[in-house]
């Protein structure tokens, strides 16, 4: 049957014959129905009782194909599945940073949740040069504890790979093997350059052999890596914040895969906001440097206090259940050396997925606002020139910078170079 879009008095209908859902929102006929969808993939929908506002919620529908680009690319509507079992897991993980799924429906493709009606898209308040004293505290949280108990570091063998099993989310991580870690490197018909950006820079990307060679190897591990449950599309436009709160939404690319993923994610789009920011200080007539000091002490404060929080739980797990990854009778300085070699591991391949999430940014067919809303055409080369040769010095020199320090010290380099303005 061809897929239709509710009208506004089918959602409501629909939401009045979910007990649970009714005793929320209240009468069927009170409800006002808004599509706010902006993403490339779903419908959202706003659905709020009139007389009482503050009774709200969110419904997410997956039509049987791309959104952004229409009927001609077909997706399965089972993404919804992946969405919902990703939510309550992580919600299960770290309850104040995923919002609630109220209901599911698996047959039409649908879940109803928590409206986060005080918070905006933090992607949205980047480019407004809005700051969240909490942000890096509770992205931090929301890491380490996702990533870390859907890991092998916690979950006996045979659970992680039942786990890993049900996970399989092979179109949507298709999506992603392709405009992540292929077309942007290729003469590809899905790429989309903006018209100033210089050639050389888009044949670098096809012939750099280092950078060739890098961005194969993100793709492998992304492809093979299965250590745990990521959210696998964490980027700016994921995440939702006001001052006090910060949550995470739109985990339907979730599966099992390198946890360097979802921090590089996290990385790549501060960065992106970092180097975008020249544009949207100067309108603004603000100067940029401040805010941009901010996001790199953002990006340095994620990672620490990841590490921090991930390196303490893991501790804490192997001291309460007696059991050690590396093995039973390992001396404590085995131990040691084990968790600092995984943790320098883990920043290697953050900057290799970060520098191929900026790559398809700039380069691939799904752009993100502080770029696209560049309207000087020349500024815009600019700085995806600047964001390009990050991204490649993260990919290239992912092994070799030692710590994130040195990543906002590239970062600081790279935009203050007369080479690149
Ligand atoms: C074709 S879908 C484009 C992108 O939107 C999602 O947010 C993912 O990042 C995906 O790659
Ligand atoms: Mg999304």
């Amino acid at each position: 049957m061809e897929f239709e879009a509710f009208t506004a008095q089918e959602l409501a209908a629909y939401l009045g014959g979910v007990p649970d859902v009714r005793a929320l929102l209240g009468d069927p006929d009170d409800l006002e129905v808004a599509e706010v969808g902006d993403g490339n993939l779903n419908y959202v929908y706003f659905v709020t009782n009139a007389k009482t506002p503050e009774r709200s919620v969110v419904v997410k529908q997956a039509p049987p194909f791309l959104r952004l680009v229409g009927k001609t690319w077909p997706l399965s509507c089972q993404r919804m599945e992946h969405e919902v079992a990703a939510l309550r897991r992580f919600g299960a993980l770290c309850p104040q940073h995923v919002p609630k799924v109220y209901h599911a429906d698996s047959k039409r493709f649908l879940m109803v949740m928590q409206r986060l009606a005080s918070h905006r898209i933090l992607r949205q308040g980047l480019m407004d040069g809005a700051t969240y004293p909490r942000l890096a505290e509770h992205l931090s949280t929301y890491l380490a504890h996702t990533l870390f108990y859907g890991s092998d570091l916690f979950l006996a063998p045979d659970i992680k790979k039942q786990a890993a099993s049900t996970a399989v989310n092979a179109e949507l991580c298709k999506i992603t093997e392709d405009l992540v870690f292929t077309f942007p490197f290729e003469d590809h018909p899905s790429n989309v350059y903006s018209p100033a950006l210089p050639k050389a820079a888009i044949e670098r990307l096809r012939t750099h052999e280092p950078l060739r060679v890098a961005a194969a190897d993100m793709k492998w591990a992304f492809m093979n890596h299965a250590e745990t449950l990521l959210h696998g599309d964490l980027h700016t436009g994921s995440i939702m914040v006001n001052e006090d709160e910060t949550f995470v939404i739109d985990p339907e690319f979730a599966f099992y895969g390198p946890m360097g993923f979802d921090v590089g994610a996290v990385i790549a789009n501060l960065l992106l906001a970092y180097f975008s920011r020249d544009w949207h200080g100067r309108i603004d007539g603000r100067d940029p440097a401040a805010y941009q000091e901010w996001l790199l002490e953002q990006m340095m404060r994620i990672w620490t206090g990841f590490t921090t929080q991930f390196l303490a739980l893991w501790r804490d797990y192997e001291s309460r259940s007696k059991r050690r990854f590396i093995g039973a009778q390992a001396e404590t300085h085995a131990v040691a050396a084990y968790r600092a070699h995984f943790m320098r591991r883990l920043l290697a391949d953050t900057l290799g997925f970060a520098g191929c999430k900026m790559i398809r940014r700039i380069v691939g067919m799904a752009k993100v606002a502080e770029i696209t809303r560049i309207t000087d055409a020349q500024a815009r080369a600019r700085i995806e020139v600047r964001c390009l040769r990050c991204a490649e010095a993260l990919l290239v020199q992912r092994a070799t910078l030692g710590d994130i320090e040195q990543v906002a010290m590239l970062a600081r380099e790279i935009a203050g170079d007369p080479a690149t303005s």
